[in-house]
């Protein structure tokens, strides 16, 4: 987490948010008690995740490599008011690269409006250009398709269909 760290820092900085209690950092093992998951039950079904398991599932992320969970925390309130994911996988096409996905982005309902989305998902994204990812990638719902377009993503024309088998 502290290569992240290096790499977020001279892009992020609090004057970002315009409001300088609003940290964004990389997911701390102890964000848990922040409301992490309470921020992520506004995006789907989180279910029952005790202390355990989600300490569990954090170090298993960590140990696999690829994971950069970031969030913003409001740090008057100490809690998670948003959270963004970056996905890498390793690949042999594109001169065995490395491919970027987007995942589990949500900002906390009562924050929206301040552009916090925004900071959250270019934060990443410049995140997985600096690791030198060849794309990126993300599924959401149709709505959010404006936001989406508005900060660069685009609909591959012939390729932009989602297909889920669902277990
Ligand atoms: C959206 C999210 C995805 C999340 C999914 C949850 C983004 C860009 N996409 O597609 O990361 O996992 O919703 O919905 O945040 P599900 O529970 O139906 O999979």
């Amino acid at each position: 987490w502290d290569s992240v760290q290096n790499i977020l820092n001279p892009a992020i900085t609090n004057e970002n948010t315009g409001e300088p209690w609003l940290l964004v950092r990389p997911l701390h093992i102890t964000d848990y008690d922040k409301g992490y998951l309470q921020i992520l039950s506004q995006l789907t079904t989180v279910g029952n995740v005790s202390k355990t398991e989600f300490e569990r599932q954090f170090w298993n992320m960590y140990k696999a490599g690829g994971y950069y969970l970031t969030v913003i925390e409001d740090t008057r309130s100490n809690k998670i008011i948003g959270a963004s994911s970056l996905i890498t996988e390793f690949k042999f096409v594109h001169n065995c690269g490395l491919r970027a996905r987007l995942e589990d982005v949500v900002v906390n309902n009562t924050y929206r409006g301040k552009q916090l989305g925004k900071l959250i998902v270019l934060t990443v994204s410049l995140l997985a250009k600096k690791l030198g990812c060849y794309k990126m990638s993300l599924d959401c719902k149709d709505p959010l398709i404006p936001f989406y377009k508005s900060i660069g993503y685009k609909l591959e024309p012939g390729n932009a269909n989602f297909m889920t088998i669902r277990y």
